[in-house]
């Protein structure tokens, strides 16, 4: 097996789920684009002789354990395929380009592990479909409860359950994985740099210090749909009049409080026509901070203004969480035997939420970033150049060697 290295992997899906009205990419769980780029996944995975399964929460586990070793102990590695609406190919590809070229590497070197290897990806790691992120591992570790996945609707009223039968899935296996996980020794998710960290440092490759909070809420405003024409405005009830003061709201909450994050990036309009007022309004809230207590806090204040802003305009509303994911400082321990494997690697802390944070509840895990010259993520612009994509690989394949020979 010549070393197929991960830009030769990224460059063969870069046709798959193009979004041609939004640009980028729209790769949503157990869409043709996701399911394609599991095929092609499976595919590499079965040329490295790795061993394939697939376990009841959507997850693809690719063993390679040359000496028989077994699953006590495993070291994994991976990350995600499916994307946000409009995204770039890096945000999860690279990870999981990466792990397989990382194999690669070990093998090319002659390693011989004292314990098994996977390669992992996880499914609706953006939540983009289903509105819970990190959906796979959050189920996995018994962060979700499978009777609150079920009936989850997508943006065509689609449940989680038949979008899962349709991509050939049993949704009733869903549920918490403690065995597999409590098996595991390490999980080190390597991924493109969401941010400039690197850039400012003029660096390719970090590793992660810790994961803000993040949370997402569903904003859902009630008011009474008419005609744009011949409803005078003191008789009208109209949600997105709401809807604009909970924006502006998020936005002064959010300033309010030090290196806080508060995002809309999603409102939808109904029935959306131009020449009617809307009937409702619903709209998510992202915001995130290196503290919880600021995270509820934000979330705290932008309720009390959409409840008046409301009552205002005599509409209801409802503030409702969808998923919550705290703080996390990964495994210092790992942190160290990963920084043993790459001498003076700088630490960073990102923005962007991952599997790795949510498994790192029982698993200790850790994550490399790779350089993204563009700073930019969750859009085309996402990039990592080729030079800094091998030299992740290289920087992958250290920290797996180093932790599969230990
Ligand atoms: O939203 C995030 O932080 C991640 O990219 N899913
Ligand atoms: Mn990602
Ligand atoms: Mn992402
Ligand atoms: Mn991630």
């Amino acid at each position: 097996m010549a070393f197929a290295d991960a830009n030769e992997l990224l460059c063969q899906i870069e046709r798959i789920g193009v979004d041609a009205e939004r640009g980028g990419y729209s790769r949503p769980v157990f869409s043709e684009p996701e399911m394609e780029l599991r095929r092609w996944f499976m595919r590499h995975a079965e040329r490295r002789g790795l061993e394939l399964e697939t376990d009841g929460n959507g997850i693809i586990w690719a063993w390679w354990d040359p000496a028989g070793l077994g699953r006590d102990g495993a070291i994994a590695t991976g990350s995600h395929l499916d994307s946000v609406p409009g995204g770039g190919n890096f945000d999860g590809p690279l990870g999981v380009a990466s792990a397989l070229a990382a194999v690669d590497v070990l093998v090319g070197r002659g390693v011989k592990p004292a314990r098994a290897l996977a390669v992992a990806v996880f499914p609706e790691e953006e939540g983009s479909r289903f509105g819970i992120a990190c959906l796979g591992s959050r189920l996995a570790t018994g962060v979700s409860d499978p009777a609150t996945v079920h009936g989850l609707t997508d943006a065509r009223g689609i449940t989680y359950d038949e979008a899962a039968r349709g991509a050939g899935f049993d949704p009733s296996l869903i549920g918490p994985d403690p065995e597999r996980l409590a098996a595991l020794g390490a999980f080190v998710e390597l991924h493109v740099e969401q941010g400039r960290g690197l850039i400012d440092l003029d660096r390719p490759v970090a590793l992660a210090g810790g994961i803000i909070a993040h949370g997402r809420w569903h904003v859902r405003i009630d008011g009474r749909g008419d005609h744009a024409g011949a409803t005078r405005m003191a008789d009208r009830q109209d949600p997105v009049v709401v809807a604009a003061r909970v924006i502006e709201s998020l936005r002064e909450q959010t300033l309010a409080i030090d290196e806080a994050r508060g995002t809309v990036g999603r409102v939808q309009v109904t029935p959306g026509g131009t020449n009617v007022i809307a009937s409702a309004v619903d709209l998510w809230l992202d915001v995130r901070h290196r503290g919880d207590a600021e995270v509820r806090t934000i979330v705290a204040g932008v309720t009390a203004a959409a409840v008046a802003a409301a009552e205002a305009e005599g509409c209801t509303v409802t503030v409702t969480e969808q998923s919550f994911s705290p703080t996390v400082d990964f495994d210092a321990e790992l942190r160290d035997a990963m920084a043993s494997a790459l001498p003076g690697a700088p630490v960073l802390d990102t923005g962007a939420g991952h599997d790795a944070g949510v498994l790192s509840e029982v698993v200790p895990s850790g994550m490399l970033f790779v350089r993204n010259p563009s700073g930019a993520s969750h859009t085309p612009a996402e990039h990592a150049e080729p030079a800094d994509v091998a030299a992740g690989v290289v920087a992958l394949a250290d920290v797996l060697e180093h932790l599969l020979t230990r």
